[in-house]
């Protein structure tokens, strides 16, 4: 009792948590700071976690552990009732029916579906918005424009699917959601609301401090997605797990990873053994390619999984099979081999649509594919099959959606599939420049819903300046402020918010070899599209992104996660830009 009194007193002295409330990335829903509650973290402080929550707190506890060298033992906890959170304890609850207003954290009061609130990115912008702007806006109707009209949470369930909140007093932190999911974006918040050299993977001594307040947070949109082009050059798995990680911060929850391509066949079908041995051999550039066993690829799915993220896979088809024609000739129209391809041009190959092998193999292909893949989706691709006439195309494509809905899976495809019959579920993957494409808004009148991936703003493997040594600009140059000043919800002429699934930013791989180019090609830009995907448009504001975006190069630097120093953030110090990969490289090719 003495050292607890000893420690609040210490705690009231020292300088406020080096981390606002509002700093969060992508920017919640609500921000109600109470600078007078910030909690310390010490060798003491334990985790607690209802049922089912036990994995996140897991999770949460070995993300702390190596930069605070404290234990953060995890417990279970009794009460999923809302009861107060005891002294020195970070309590994660997953409750459907507990109140998200728990009555014993002081702060949380006001949060109702009148409270005020802080939007993050007028937090972010503001210096010092906290306390006055908190309390001084009280009973104001900020609630209902951050919420999008929706209001606050006032129980659990109405979180949803992935929300949660957020509550840290003097004497503890809660989060509490209605699902897992939501518990461990409340967990990602939490880590972001620590010093930024929670990061680094050794114990430093640092006043482990998180600012006072509460948070209340849920998606804009269900799907918040980045590509990996696996097929281009090949990334072994631990790579694609680190990627994994990456999307998870930043609250994104699908990884769509492009698996076929005329450069190689990178997931093991064992109908078509030939496929993964013969196709999988070759990448851009003629490096060695690779594959994932069906065991590497079972692997990265629960390794997302674990962390929320849905894995979809693509197919790309009936374009884009030069690997697939290499290992088996009697899909090539001419019963030919090609000859394996390791350029980077596009739309020359495709399977042959008049041969009724061709069907087997696709049912073959995705039906082992589904199989593999627990999430909802299947990406059939169907882009830039150029040599495939419309009519053929379409009584392809129109097949090949049949053959996924077959599997159980739910039809994704590039937005070239538009003219196809609808099939229940059909989603098309925008990937346009201009915004408007009236054959797409065409099959969104027939039931499709979008993924918007702007080429001209979130396809990463565009340069983010003329100097970046790698990457393409046939889209455009993207830096970080393009990447972020756009509406995914009013994107596409004739196409109302409401069909809009999400968002996904895809990084293609012509130029991309090494783990870090990727993440050069993703940091800065991957949190920005994460912003886009999840928070409410009425916290959109480029001013604080910016601010807030910055603060996030030392817990980069302190991860080991090459970036690019846009000149369009303000980095606090240059030490916390490492060097960028330095190539001379490539060929633009589209
Ligand atoms: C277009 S976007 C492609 C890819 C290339 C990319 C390069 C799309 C569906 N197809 O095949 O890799 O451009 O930026």
């Amino acid at each position: 009792m003495a050292r607890t009194a000893a420690r609040r007193a210490g705690d009231l002295l020292a300088p406020p948590a080096p981390v606002r409330l509002g700093d969060v990335v992508p920017a919640p829903e609500q921000v109600l700071p109470d600078p007078a509650a910030d909690f310390t973290l010490s060798p003491g402080t334990a985790i607690r976690v209802s049922a089912g929550g036990r994995d996140v707190a897991v999770q949460l506890a070995e993300w702390l552990r190596p930069a605070t060298g404290f234990p953060l033992p995890v417990a279970d906890s009794p009460a999923a009732d809302g009861s107060s959170a005891a002294d020195g304890l970070l309590v994660l609850t997953l409750s459907e029916t507990a109140p998200a207003d728990p009555p014993s954290v002081d702060a949380t009061a006001s949060v109702d579906a009148a409270a005020p609130v802080e939007v993050a990115g007028v937090a972010g912008a503001g210096g010092a918005a906290g306390a006055a702007g908190a309390a001084g806006a009280a009973g104001a109707a900020g609630a209902a424009g951050a919420a999008g009209g929706d209001g606050a949470a006032g129980a659990a369930s109405e979180l949803g699917d992935e929300g949660y909140r957020l509550d840290v007093t003097a004497s503890g932190v809660r989060i509490i959601a209605a699902t897992a999911a939501g518990l461990f974006h409340g967990a990602q918040t939490l880590r972001q609301l620590l010093p930024a050299a929670i990061d680094g993977t050794a114990p430093v001594t640092e006043r482990w401090a998180v600012p006072g307040g509460s948070i209340v947070d849920r998606p804009r949109f269900p799907y918040r997605g980045a590509m990996l082009d696996v097929a281009r050059h090949f990334f072994p798995v631990e790579d694609v797990l680190r990627v994994v990680d990456h999307l998870a911060r930043y609250k994104l929850n699908h990884l769509h990873l492009h698996l076929t391509d005329d450069q190689g066949w990178r997931i093991a079908v064992d109908s078509w053994p030939r496929l993964a041995e013969v196709g999988g051999a070759t990448e851009v550039g003629g490096g060695p390619g690779g594959y994932y066993t069906q065991a590497d690829y079972r692997r990265i799915v629960a390794y997302a999984a674990r962390r929320h993220v849905t894995v979809v896979p693509e197919i790309d088809l009936p374009g884009h099979t030069n690997a697939a024609l290499v290992a088996y000739p009697e899909l090539t129209p001419g019963k030919v081999a090609p000859p394996p391809y390791t350029g980077t041009e596009v739309g020359f190959s495709y399977v042959d649509p008049a041969d009724e092998r061709t069907y087997a193999f696709v049912a073959d292909v995705v039906g082992e594919v589904a199989a593999l893949t627990p999430g909802p989706w299947l990406h059939l691709g169907g882009d830039e099959a150029f040599k495939v006439p419309a009519d053929t195309y379409r009584a392809f494509v129109e097949r090949a959606q049949t053959l996924v809905a077959a599997t159980g899976k739910t039809v994704v495809g590039w937005h070239q599939l538009a003219p196809a019959g609808h099939v229940d579920g059909r989603v098309l993957q925008w990937w346009g420049t201009n915004g408007d494409d009236p054959e797409t808004a065409e099959a969104v009148r027939r039931g499709a819903r979008l993924i918007l991936s702007p080429g001209n703003r979130v396809y990463l493997d565009m340069k983010y300046a003329a100097d970046t040594p790698i990457g393409h600009d046939w889209a455009g140059l993207i830096d970080v402020r393009r990447a972020y000043d756009w509406d995914p919800g009013t994107h596409l002429t004739g196409v109302p918010a409401e069909a809009v699934l999400g968002v996904e930013a895809p990084l293609w791989t012509e130029s991309v070899t090494t783990l870090a180019e990727v993440e050069f090609m993703l940091f800065p830009r991957l949190p920005a599209v994460a912003e886009l995907g999840w928070s409410p448009r009425s916290t959109h504001d480029w001013a604080g992104f910016r601010e807030r975006l910055a603060a996030h190069g030392p817990r980069w630097a302190a991860a080991g996660i090459t970036f690019h120093p846009s000149p369009d953030v303000p980095w606090p110090t240059p030490a916390a830009v490492p060097t960028q990969p330095t190539r001379d490289t490539t060929a633009d090719t589209h």
